[in-house]
């Protein structure tokens, strides 16, 4: 009945009754009732928004109004070293119970400092500048409050002792900043006691890498470096080329500190399991070398130097590192086939060979002498009517003042013909004819 009457007030009118009643649940509870009633007698769904925001911004402005901000319940100082991990929780409550969100408002945009959760971590650095460090805590009212503590900053190093002057205003470089005075123990220096003896310019020690500290602040300096004297401090060179000669095979050339010996013979090198001596260079073994692989080759290493050998007997290496044929036969004046034999150079070797118009008779090169002898021989012929003449020819080879070796050839001629002119057989100008 309550619907029904409802409906009733609305003057039937369900359409409106429900957007109306969509509209004024929304609205705080306690509006409803008069939010319903405001549209049903305007008859006017924008009556009944205008209540329910009306309404509903006093009651918003009364929680503003009755809200408290969050409060910290944090220290005023805070008491930083350098190259160390600052934590701290930050302990921040609200009345009304509201969930709160921290921020760091100071230092922005500084990555070395952020919240994780509710604790504040910061790596603090060396020679930091001043700033406020601000953290904000808001309620979900929108109610921001902050913290800003006094930051007290000690970057002293080397066991330093230090102090905060809050008076003169030396150590304040920042209104909520302060940074340490560092009272310097015995040795060491700087605003922060960070140079020591051994880190100072210039290096009380001949070299810095001589340079070590005690534990109370002295120093001590290591010895001079080979070939120096001195006391750590003032180190001087000796020249050892000049104070020991001979001290190196070759040349000497004197450093700061120490010396250096060199080899100027091409093909030798220091060497390197005794520094004053020159040792050949293997060129073989060090690739260094003109030998010719695709000659197939042969790398020799000579003390000074190194050949190359041509792989094949009858070659060798010429100025342009390739194997050539050798001329046997020019090797030097004697002929290497001996006085009898003519030399012939091949690629790759020799032979041997006798001479024109000789001939190898019994491993001796001997010259020959062709005899041409014409025999005429009457003969009668039947009948005693003409007169032929048969000629022979003789051939014979005989080496030159000696017998007749074999007569090679006797040609039997038969002249079917007078021979009216006599056969002329011209072998040598030394051979006649008849
Ligand atoms: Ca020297
Ligand atoms: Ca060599
Ligand atoms: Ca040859």
């Amino acid at each position: 009945d309550y619907k029904d009457n409802l409906l009733d007030l609305f003057h039937n009118n369900s359409e409106l009754m429900t957007s109306a009643n969509k509209t004024c649940w929304n609205a705080e509870q306690s509006i409803y009732l008069s939010c319903m009633y405001d549209a049903a007698q305007l008859q006017s769904l924008d009556a009944a928004e205008e209540a329910s925001l009306a309404v509903s911004q006093e009651v918003s402005a009364k929680a503003v109004a009755s809200n408290f901000a969050p409060e910290f319940n944090m220290p005023t100082n805070i008491t930083v070293h350098s190259s160390t991990t600052f934590n701290l929780t930050i302990n921040v409550t609200d009345k009304d119970g509201n969930p709160i969100v921290l921020s760091i408002q100071e230092p922005s945009n500084d990555t070395s400092m952020w919240l994780d959760g509710n604790v504040l971590v910061w790596q603090v650095g060396i020679n930091i500048s001043a700033f406020n460090l601000t953290i904000v805590a808001t309620d979900s009212m929108g109610a921001p409050t902050s913290w800003t503590p006094v930051v007290l900053y000690i970057d002293c190093e080397n066991g330093a002792t230090h102090s905060f002057n809050y008076t003169t205003g030396e150590t304040v470089v920042g209104e909520n900043f302060y940074r340490a005075q560092c009272s310097c123990p015995s040795g060491y220096q700087g605003d922060r006691c960070d140079v020591t003896p051994c880190s100072a310019q210039p290096n009380p020690c001949y070299n810095a890498s001589m340079c070590h500290m005690y534990s109370n602040g002295s120093y001590y300096c290591d010895s001079c470096p080979d070939g120096m004297v001195g006391d750590g401090q003032v180190c001087e060179d000796t020249n050892e080329c000049l104070e020991t000669p001979g001290i190196c095979q070759e040349q000497c050339t004197n450093l700061v500190p120490g010396y250096r010996c060199n080899c100027t013979t091409p093909g030798f090198r220091v060497s390197p399991s005794n520094s004053s001596l020159c040792e050949d260079i293997d060129e073989c073994a060090t690739g260094d070398n003109r030998c010719r692989a695709d000659q197939n080759q042969t790398c020799v290493n000579t003390n000074g130097s190194y050949t190359c050998t041509c792989p094949m007997a009858g070659f060798k290496l010429n100025a342009l590192y390739e194997c050539e044929d050798i001329n046997e036969c020019r090797v030097n004046s004697t002929n290497p086939c001996g006085g009898d034999y003519i030399c012939i150079n091949n690629i790759g070797n020799y032979s041997c060979d006798c001479a024109h118009n000789k001939i190898k008779v019994n491993g001796a090169c001997v010259s020959v002498q062709i005899n041409v002898d014409v025999v005429d021989s009457a003969t009668t012929a039947t009948g005693g009517e003409t007169n032929n003449q048969n000629q022979a020819l003789i051939i014979s080879l005989s080496v030159v003042g000696g017998v007749v070796l074999v007569t090679v050839v006797v040609l039997s001629i038969v002249f079917g013909l007078r021979a009216r002119v006599p056969v002329e057989v011209l072998v040598n100008p030394t051979s006649g004819t008849s």
